[in-house]
């Protein structure tokens, strides 16, 4: 019988939504050593956090997330707030000795982040960064081609993320549904939202990135502020667009924008080796281009491969070949990763460490930018 494991999630928002679904599902598909139980739900607002305690199966709700830490019942402390409260958070519930999941980026900037990477591991308690696409299958499944070799020397890594929901200038800065926007709440804007999920995949598919070269834009200078209801100015970058070199010699290419008309989550990333290339997107995120120079030229092309295998990474815990899964799947498989080597005292990856890595990268992304030249990265 799997030992309990009590759960605390701090943020009803979206992500509070796909953590609270993945503790609820992954022990019903994985064979996890703990059974999670989802104690405490904390959010702003009462009704709301009543309202979600009760749709979710939450044994109890809270508006203050001190007492969240303070239960000495809770195993688990979920982050997901903005990014602002991240850092206070975290480092309280490290000193309470939870275990620790943190949504994307890890910090508002690299001093906090690097604090909440001294706080967990002077703790010595697990901790997560949730960087979810990396366990989409498909994506998984690149790493695994990578690291067997099959791309041989890789050239180029390429990498989108594309959105159009902040063209209207009508759209507003700040509040509980657009805080993404108010840079207090969110440090940056599609920098640490968007690049940051493109920067942690492409590090663990190509290694350390060690410099780069930025440009950012952000079209609209002023919005009203949910909060004040008054016109402020814009901090963050509506778009940003950055080269970079890999430790390993290749080259990379980044965009991401909320101004791509069409788009609404467009990840995409293309790897170029001297064998073989990859592609994948997040449209079509089941599947995963492969082309292969050392096919037979009669039937060499981009194979494009329905990652719904039994054999293909996490697959064989859903349903039948043929059949796929989605976006909130890849929430189960981190989940299921962390409580797995949570209880053989391992680390998961990204740890909160990791994200510091790629915080780092953001900051010199967004450094490069204001200055107009490259930035060197050191870990
Ligand atoms: C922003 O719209 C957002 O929700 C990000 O915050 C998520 O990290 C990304 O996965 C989807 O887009």
């Amino acid at each position: 019988m799997a030992k309990t494991l009590n759960v605390g999630i701090i943020g009803y928002g979206f992500m509070g939504r796909t953590h609270s679904n993945a503790y609820r599902k992954v022990a019903n598909f994985f064979d996890v050593p703990y059974k999670p139980v989802l104690k405490t739900i904390c959010g702003l607002e009462e009704k709301e956090a009543k309202a979600f305690a009760d749709r979710w199966g939450f044994e109890t709700y809270t508006t203050d997330w001190h007492e969240v830490i303070d239960d000495k019942s809770i195993d688990v402390v979920d982050i997901c707030v903005p990014n602002n409260y991240h850092a206070e958070i975290a480092i309280a519930a490290a000193k309470a000795g939870k275990a620790i999941c943190c949504e994307k980026p890890l910090a508002l900037n690299v001093a906090q982040a690097k604090k909440m990477v001294d706080a967990v591991e002077k703790a010595g308690v697990p901790n997560l960064a949730s960087f979810n696409y990396r366990r989409v299958p498909a994506v998984t499944l690149a790493k695994q081609l990578i690291d067997e070799g099959r791309l041989g020397k890789i050239f180029h890594y390429r990498a989108n993320f594309l959105q159009d929901w902040t063209i209207s200038a009508k759209v507003p800065q700040g509040g509980m549904s657009t805080w993404r926007l108010d840079v207090k709440a969110a440090g940056s804007g599609v920098t640490g939202d968007l690049l940051a999920h493109c920067i942690d995949t492409a590090m663990w598919h190509n290694g350390p990135i060690s410099s780069v070269c930025a440009m950012t834009e952000t079209f609209v200078k002023e919005r009203v502020h949910a909060e004040t209801g008054k016109v402020e100015p814009v901090g963050i970058d509506d778009a940003c667009t950055f080269f970079c070199r890999f430790d390993n010699g290749s080259m990379g290419n980044f965009e991401s924008t909320r101004y791509a008309r069409g788009h609404k989550a467009l990840y995409t990333f293309e790897i170029n080796g001297e064998h073989a290339s990859i592609a994948w997107d997040l449209h079509d995120l089941h599947r995963l281009s492969y082309f292969d120079h050392r096919d037979d030229s009669i039937v060499r092309g981009w194979r494009s491969v329905h990652v719904t295998d039994g054999d293909m990474p996490y697959m064989g815990k859903w349903w039948v070949p043929g059949l796929q899964i989605g976006y909130e799947h890849s929430f189960v498989h981190q989940t299921a990763d962390f409580l797995t080597n949570m209880a053989k005292g391992k680390p998961t990856a990204p740890t909160f460490r990791d994200a510091l890595a790629t915080q780092k990268v953001c900051e010199a992304v967004l450094a490069s930018a204001k200055v107009g030249r490259w930035k060197d990265i050191t870990y």
